[in-house]
C-alpha cells in the first residue's frame, strides 16, 4: 500500500473510532426509549382529584436492568403496578399522590432536597404525620425525591431500614414508608419529573444508569385539556 493509501486507512479508522466514542457517549446521556403512557384522564369525574399511586424500589428485580432503582406506577384501570413513568393527567386538576417508598436512604448531598416544595401547603405526610422538611441526617435518610423542576415541586422520599424488598412490585410485608401530597397540574404541556438524589449505584457520581433512563428515576407528565 502506498504511503497516501496507508494514511487514508489510518485516518479512516481514526474517524470510525471517534464516531463510535461520540455515539457511545450520546447513548449514555440520552434517556432510553419511553415506554407506554399511563392514562389518568378518565379515571374520575371532571374536576375531581386524580389519585396517582407510585412506589419506589431499591432494585426493580426484572427487565433489562434488574439491579436498578426505579419508580413504578399503579395503573388506575387494572390496579396493577406497571413500569411506566409517563403519565397522562388532566390540566388544572388536583393530583392526590401516594408514594410507597421501599428503598433505603442516606444523608443528602444537598440539604435543600429535604424540603417539601410546591405541593399544596408546601407539605406532605410521612406515615400519616404532616411534614415540611426532612433532616436526612436522621432516621433512614432520604432515598429519592419526586421533583417536577418546571413546577418547582420537590418532595423528599424518606428511606427505610431493615431488609429491603428486592423484586418489584413490593408489598407491605417489606419495610416501607408511605408519603402523600397533592399538587395542581398546570395547563396542557409536557413536564419532566425526576429524582434528584444521585441514587444510581455504580454509575458516575450516581447520576448515570437509572438516573438518566426513562422509566426508572424520571419520566413525563403529559398534561392535556
Ligand atoms: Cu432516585
Amino acid at each position: 500500500m502506498s504511503k497516501g493509501g496507508r494514511l487514508t486507512t489510518v485516518l479512516g479508522l481514526f474517524l470510525v473510532v471517534v464516531g463510535l466514542v461520540v455515539w457511545a457517549v450520546a447513548a449514555l446521556l440520552t434517556p432510553g426509549v419511553p415506554g407506554g403512557v399511563v392514562n389518568f384522564t378518565n379515571t374520575q369525574a371532571t374536576g375531581q382529584p386524580v389519585h396517582l399511586t407510585v412506589q419506589t424500589v431499591g432494585s426493580i428485580g426484572f427487565g433489562a436492568h434488574p439491579s436498578w432503582v426505579s419508580y413504578l406506577v399503579k395503573d388506575p384501570k387494572s390496579g396493577k403496578w406497571v413500569h411506566d413513568t409517563s403519565w397522562e393527567l388532566p390540566a388544572h386538576t388536583l393530583i392526590d399522590m401516594t408514594v410507597y417508598q421501599y428503598d433505603s436512604g442516606s444523608p443528602l448531598r444537598n440539604q435543600e432536597w429535604g424540603q417539601v416544595m410546591g405541593t399544596v401547603g408546601d407539605s406532605a405526610t410521612l406515615n400519616g404525620t404532616n411534614f415540611t422538611s426532612y433532616n436526612s441526617n436522621t432516621g433512614g435518610g432520604v432515598g429519592h425525591t419526586f421533583a417536577i423542576p418546571t413546577l418547582n415541586i420537590s418532595v423528599p422520599l424518606v428511606g427505610v431500614s431493615g431488609n429491603p424488598c428486592a423484586v418489584a412490585p413490593c408489598h407491605f410485608n417489606s419495610p416501607h414508608n408511605i408519603e402523600t401530597f397533592s399538587f395542581k397540574t398546570p395547563g396542557a404541556g409536557s413536564y419532566n419529573w425526576q429524582c434528584f438524589v444521585p441514587c444510581a449505584l455504580g454509575y458516575l457520581f450516581g447520576n448515570g444508569g437509572a438516573m438518566s433512563t426513562q422509566n426508572y428515576m424520571g419520566g413525563e407528565l403529559e398534561v392535556v385539556n
